[in-house]
């Protein structure tokens, strides 16, 4: 058996229940060969693809907090700091109540590759909790924030490790999060979260950087087939963070979005989301209710009830923006018959395996999502850089430094693509650019 399947097999023993972790582990592992190959034996003797399997450390921890009732509660805190071979942990927090310890693992896992291929200096860690908050009020959202760091700040730290938002996790509850890390240690250490509002040491267009730097990727994508974004038609899902940004730019350059989704549907306007269409994704984000449907409401559009766009919309590009394994082999199946020719994932792991080696085979361009979103946690970067050196940086500045990142990322999976004699498979460029790195500095670094 080959060093990466005998590694594959003894992770999957080890870890019985944890489905996600094992599909990254799979995706991630399945497609470095070449690199592997190359080196082998050196890799072999220092264990290195055991070693990057298994995270530095796992946190696990109580949370206990009331509501506004004066009931208490108990929520499961994480972080998962799964390597710093290249640079302090840096990863988000997500507040959901699925989050268990297999998707935090996966998270940490895809982050260390995705942090590696930004080009600055970030190692790979994720973190969160299952608690859900959904409907909960600014109170209590806040004593939660409080609790959770009550534990967490031992753990973090601007060289150590910088947590900062993910699903469920936004500006208020980085802004409480920090308010009571500031209160512990009693040290102004505004480099320990990023994600900050701008009035403490946030930056200018980190809560667009996710969405537009994945369209940013796209437009690099679209120019190596000579083509541009300007008349396209898209698909995304979620109405988040994410998928706002992503919206946001994806209509000033000329793209059409047809569709946004939620846990309750998916929408679909034929003028376009655009303008102050926009703007009201953040609304209903910020209104704690999860549903899309107020969007079509507001709008007077169509609106379809537990469904996902997938195979349903045709458009020129799939932008799923909302969660993990929202692409079956189904949906796979049902876009290539609907003649779909583009995946750009934006969400973390938004497809299965299957679906994606479906979709390549097909001849669908799939651009995964540890390059794609990575311009979140690049600014991420961009702001722990100006809060070292208490400056703020222009909106324009940062901008331009993050489409050149997107830029890099892109170029740089292309030059190892080449490297190897390999064609423009985007999936596996992208792991591995991300492995060289993260391997050569763990080679480099001795076995720990
Ligand atoms: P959203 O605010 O859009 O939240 C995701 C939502 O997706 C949840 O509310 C969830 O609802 C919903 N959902 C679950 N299943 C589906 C589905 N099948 N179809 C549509 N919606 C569904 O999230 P964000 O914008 O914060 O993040 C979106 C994605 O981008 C995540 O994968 C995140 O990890 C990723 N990302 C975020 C970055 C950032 O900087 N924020 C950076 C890089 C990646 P429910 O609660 O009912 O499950
Ligand atoms: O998945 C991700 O890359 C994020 N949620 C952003 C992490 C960060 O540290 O900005």
């Amino acid at each position: 058996m080959s060093y990466i399947s005998d590694v594959i097999q003894q992770t999957a023993q080890k870890n019985p229940n944890q489905p996600q972790f094992m599909q990254t582990v799979t995706e991630v592992l399945g497609s470095i060969g070449p690199a592997v190959e190359q080196n082998e034996e050196t890799l072999r003797k220092f264990c290195i693809l055991e070693r990057m399997v298994e995270p530095d450390r796992q946190i696990m921890f109580r949370v206990p907090w009331m509501d506004d009732k004066g009931v208490y509660h108990v929520n499961r805190g994480f972080r998962i700091q799964f390597n710093n071979a290249i640079g302090p942990y840096k990863g988000g927090l997500r507040f959901h109540k699925d989050v268990d310890l297999d998707m935090m693992k996966f998270l940490s896992f895809e982050q260390t590759f995705k942090n590696s291929l930004t080009s600055l200096p970030m190692g790979g860690a994720k973190g969160g909790s299952d608690f859900d908050p959904t409907g909960k009020s600014d109170s209590e959202i806040m004593r939660f924030c409080q609790s959770f760091m009550n534990e967490l700040y031992r753990h973090i730290g601007p060289d150590m490790d910088v947590p900062a938002g993910d699903i469920g996790v936004g500006g208020r509850e980085i802004g409480f999060l920090f308010g009571q890390y500031k209160k512990i240690v009693g040290d102004y250490k505004n480099g320990v979260l990023t994600g900050k509002g701008l009035s403490y040491g946030g930056s200018l267009i980190r809560p667009e950087a996710t969405g537009y730097g994945a369209t940013y990727f796209l437009v690099d994508v679209l120019a190596h087939q000579g083509e541009s974004i300007k008349g396209k038609t898209f698909c995304l899902s979620g109405f988040g963070n994410v998928a706002w940004g992503a919206a946001k730019k994806i209509s000033e350059l000329g793209g059409k979005v047809l569709t946004i989704s939620g846990p309750d549907g998916y929408v679909y306007d034929e003028d376009g989301v655009s303008g102050e269409k926009v703007d009201y994704m953040l609304e209903m984000r910020s209104s704690n209710r999860n549903r899309v449907q107020d969007y079509s409401d507001k709008f007077g559009c169509k609106f379809i009830a537990g469904k996902k766009p997938w195979g349903n919309v045709k458009a020129d590009i799939y932008m799923p923006c909302a969660t993990q394994n929202e692409i079956h082999i189904e949906d796979a199946q049902a876009m290539v018959k609907l003649g779909v020719p583009v995946l750009n994932e934006v969400a973390n792991m938004p497809s299965t395996n299957e679906a994606i080696a479906y979709l390549q085979q097909h001849g669908v361009i799939v651009a995964p999502s540890k390059a794609v979103n990575a311009g979140g946690v690049a600014t991420s970067g961009l702001e722990m850089s100006q809060n070292s050196e208490r400056l703020s940086w222009s909106a324009q500045e940062v901008d331009e430094k993050l489409h050149t990142i997107m830029s890099n990322i892109h170029a740089k999976i292309c030059d190892t693509l080449d490297a190897y004699g390999m064609e423009y498979n985007l999936v596996a460029g992208a792991n591995l650019a991300g492995f060289k790195k993260v391997a050569e500095a763990m080679l480099a670094q001795g076995v720990y």
